[in-house]
């Protein structure tokens, strides 16, 4: 969220290229900041200070477990909060900068751990999808009946699955993929 004293940014007149946002629907993106573990913290402190609206987040399994916990205190301050956890094994980014074995990380069943972490008080429904179906069902769930609530999303996707930036980076230097240490 940047600087804490200050609000989120309201996305510009024209949105994000990539994403484009309906007018007046505030975003942060964590490559400002460049360190993992970041959004989980940012959605909880962006929820709390936009709490008329519903925050969406989208996270990466290497960056959730880093800060995990904090979901905990999502839940006690009854924020609302849609997190998209993107379950692809491991630290796909760094693959594509540079590959080896410790990009690969131990795999958790991270709806298991929001489920532990909710421990039947407050308002939290899990899910965990593999298919296009069944996360179009779950967004259907977290914006209907399940609207009230802190609704986490674990969106099982493959190992390579990764943004159309890296697609371009690759084009664009082929040779990233063969650096050697
Ligand atoms: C504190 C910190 N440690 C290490 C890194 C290097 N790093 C950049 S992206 C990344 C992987 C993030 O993994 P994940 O959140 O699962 O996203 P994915 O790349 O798989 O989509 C790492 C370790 C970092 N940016 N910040
Ligand atoms: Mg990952």
């Amino acid at each position: 969220m940047g600087h804490p004293k200050t609000s989120p940014r309201i996305s510009p007149d024209i949105p994000l290229d990539i994403w484009p946002l309906p007018k007046g629907c505030g975003y942060e993106l964590q490559m400002q900041y460049g360190s993992i573990g970041w959004a989980v913290g940012t959605t909880l402190r962006y929820a709390q200070v936009v709490r008329n609206k519903r925050v969406i987040a989208s996270i990466g399994d290497g960056s959730f477990r880093v800060t995990a916990q904090d979901v905990s205190t999502m839940l006690r301050c009854e924020q609302r909060t849609i997190i998209f956890l993107i379950n692809n094994g491991g630290y796909t980014t760094e693959v594509e900068i540079h590959d080896g074995p410790y990009n690969v990380i131990k795999n958790w069943n991270y709806t298991g751990l929001v489920d532990a972490i909710h421990n039947g008080e407050g308002k939290c429904w899990t899910a965990k999808v593999l298919y296009e179906e069944e996360l179009i069902n779950a967004i259907d769930t977290a914006m209907g009946a399940k609207s009230d609530c802190l609704c986490f999303i674990e969106v099982i996707v493959h190992k390579d699955d990764t943004t159309l930036m890296f697609v371009y980076l690759h084009l664009m230097s082929p040779s990233m993929h063969n650096m050697k240490d």
